[in-house]
């Protein structure tokens, strides 16, 4: 596993990197050449969907594996189209677009909550379990817990440049947060996917 110093604070605010736009790498030149054209009214969105509180819940593979299942799922059922995506230690970026996507972000939220509870539940993690409980919206009388923050702030991507950066911004996550030298070599994201060496999922590459 290439995933290391994995943060362990378990109430950190968003940090200085998420702030930053990440400077040019490699990749960048690569993804700036992007040909990508939007067309009628299917436009992708840069999404981002937080755990509560910031907690660290993608700190081992099960946990990662509950993310990249129901992604394939709504690529292969529901029509997504993924074309970039980082899965970090308490959040997810995806630059994705669908024709009912707002409908299925939610749906994928709701059915990762359930999937990250179970796991929780079956390893006893009994701390992270009552901070879910803990922090449950009073409104919210569907469930027990609250896995994920409300939303997932969609910022419409409308131009190739602004794509490329925002692919580029993904895949540099893990780096600014000091997880890894290069994009590629983290696990979970489509970084690996953009130079040909596979990938823990197939997306929906954009043309370069
Ligand atoms: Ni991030």
């Amino acid at each position: 596993m290439l995933i290391k110093n994995i943060l362990s604070s378990s109430r950190s605010q968003a940090p200085a990197w998420e702030r930053n736009w990440g400077q040019s790498s490699a990749l960048s030149k690569v993804l700036m050449r992007t040909r990508y054209r939007i067309v009628d009214n299917s436009y992708p969105y840069f999404l981002t969907c937080t755990i509560v509180e910031w907690l660290p819940v993608f700190t081992r593979e099960p946990y990662f594996e509950v993310i990249i299942d129901c992604l394939k799922h709504c690529r292969e059922r529901k029509g997504l189209k993924v074309f970039a995506y980082v899965i970090m230690d308490n959040h997810l970026h995806l630059v994705a677009e669908g024709e009912r996507l707002g409908a299925t972000i939610k749906e994928f939220k709701s059915y990762t909550a359930k999937g990250i509870i179970e796991l929780a539940t079956a390893e006893g993690k009994d701390w992270l379990l009552n901070q879910f409980k803990f922090f449950k919206a009073r409104h919210k009388q569907e469930s027990r817990h609250q896995v994920w923050q409300e939303g997932f702030h969609p910022q419409l991507v409308s131009s190739g440049e602004m794509l490329a950066q925002k692919v580029e911004y993904i895949h540099d996550n893990p780096v600014k947060a000091g997880l890894v030298e290069r994009a590629e070599d983290w696990v979970y994201s489509s970084a690996k996917n953009y130079l040909e060496q596979g990938g823990v999922m197939e997306i929906d590459e954009l043309e370069l």
